[in-house]
């Protein structure tokens, strides 16, 4: 089995970073504030976090936030709940949650919910479990998760749970192992895993892994390496991850490596991005490969960081 090739994928991420007229860089403009985050996030999981400049990454982020409190994916763009949270780990990630006016932006995030407990992701209204999740950890983060109606906002996402065990985005919604993470994650956080029936989650979960060692995200569709993410952390977070065959999985993630210019893809050969980099490092986190910061797999930050921001350790 070949190795993780730590340096270049620092190289991979800093280059991305630097080259602003790339083909990725124009294609992440929109949501360039996750982009940040999956690639700080790597650097953290990777010890490298100190190749960046901190202060210029804040201050451009924080150009990012609306009046409204909730930040957009770039400078001038709309605020919505995905970017803010993406906002607050990567401030999580430099210790600088005090930065955040944090009842303006648990105020914005708190005025998302709905009356029957579900979030919309901004002011257009969409509503997903994606959005319930995402509002529930940076709540959490903040510290803040009293501004909510957390029973309200469990009891819609056990309304998303379907016969097979698993979540989609809405009631009566397809199981995906995305929405899966965002369900189980937000029930995590909120003391609400009795509402999971951990064995029959964790057989469909288990039984994304195919033959290659890779896992999908629901029955007869390809692997991809952000599996790796989604799939494994739910399984931990339900004491269930021993189902799965964990080194079929890491030689499917290192198979996934451009070895030569660093980086990681959804499948062997294919081109590789920043996205897949992230959850490919942080699978390998939740798999304990040698040499990587241990990853919290309900917050999705380095468990140095969640242990700063509850323990003050
Ligand atoms: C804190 C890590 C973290 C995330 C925040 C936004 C969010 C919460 C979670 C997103 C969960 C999700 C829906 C992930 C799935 C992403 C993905 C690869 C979707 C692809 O869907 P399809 O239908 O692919 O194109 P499949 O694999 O089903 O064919």
């Amino acid at each position: 089995m070949g190795e993780l090739a730590v340096e270049k994928h620092v190289k991979f991420i800093l280059t991305i970073e630097k080259e602003k007229d790339s083909f990725e860089s124009v294609v992440m403009e929109h949501i360039r504030l996750n982009g940040a985050y999956w690639a700080l996030t790597t650097l953290d999981i990777l010890g490298k976090l100190n190749t960046v400049d901190q202060d210029e990454v804040v201050s451009w982020m924080m150009q990012c936030q609306h009046e409204s409190g909730g930040f957009g994916g770039n400078i001038g763009h709309d605020p919505h709940l995905l970017y803010t949270l993406s906002a607050i780990q990567v401030l999580a990630l430099f210790d600088k949650i005090d930065a955040l006016d944090i009842d303006k932006v648990s105020n914005y995030i708190a005025g998302l919910q709905n009356n029957d407990g579900s979030f919309s992701g901004d002011m257009w209204g969409e509503i997903d479990t994606r959005f319930s999740c995402v509002a529930i950890l940076s709540l959490a983060l903040l510290k803040r998760l009293d501004k909510i109606n957390v029973e309200k906002a469990v009891n819609y996402i056990v309304s998303c749970k379907n016969l097979d065990g698993g979540f989609g985005c809405t009631p009566g919604a397809e199981s995906h192992a995305g929405q899966i993470f965002c369900c189980v994650a937000a029930l995590a956080v909120t003391g609400s895993l009795h509402h999971v029936d951990k064995d029959l989650l964790g057989w469909w979960l288990c039984e994304r892994q195919v033959k290659s060692g890779g896992l999908n995200g629901r029955p007869e569709k390809l692997p991809d390496v952000c599996y790796s993410w989604w799939v494994l952390s739910s399984l931990i977070m339900i004491d269930r991850v021993h189902w799965i065959d964990k080194e079929k999985l890491i030689k499917f993630i290192l198979d996934c490596q451009d070895k030569e210019n660093g980086g990681i893809s959804d499948q062997p050969e294919d081109a590789v991005d920043v996205f897949h980099t992230y959850f490919g490092v942080a699978g390998l986190s939740l798999l304990e490969y040698p040499g990587l910061k241990a990853i919290d797999p309900a917050y999705a930050l380095p468990v140095d960081v969640v242990n700063r921001i509850f323990f003050g350790r």
